[in-house]
């Protein structure tokens, strides 16, 4: 019995590795026919209703207040110029490694009145004088 099981699964097994390479690569190959031209070779943040974009570089990261000041970059979707400002962070464990020069893609949450930083990842660097 066991040897009969044990060499069904044998015979079956190599074809059901062949399917699931096959639907990978397949998945695989969609995936990047679909992104390619649009993916820029960095982490995306997510999107969403509700969550608007932005970009900048950090001036000061102020954990220990969650708020995080940055020059950002214009945001369409608020109407807002390029300007300087502080941020209010939702999460101030997420700007723990983030300091002053880095290049920084944010994602704002409307809250109340005003936006807070519910996300925020760092690009690059200015690579200035910290
Ligand atoms: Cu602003």
């Amino acid at each position: 019995m066991k040897l009969s099981l044990s060499s069904a699964l044998s015979s079956v097994l190599p074809l059901v590795l062949a399917a699931v390479l096959a639907g990978a690569l397949v998945l695989l190959l969609a995936d990047q026919a679909l992104t390619a031209p649009y993916s820029p070779p960095r982490e995306e943040l997510p999107r969403g209703p509700g969550l608007i974009q932005g970009r900048g570089v950090v001036l000061q990261v102020e954990p220990e207040k969650a708020r995080i000041k940055i020059d950002h970059e214009p945001i369409p979707a608020l109407n807002w110029p390029r300007m300087t400002m502080p941020f209010p962070l939702k999460d101030p464990v997420s700007a723990r490694t983030l300091k002053k020069g880095d290049v920084v893609e944010f994602a704002l949450e409307k809250a109340g009145s005003s936006y807070l930083i519910s996300e925020i990842k760092k690009q690059g660097s200015t690579g200035g004088p910290q």
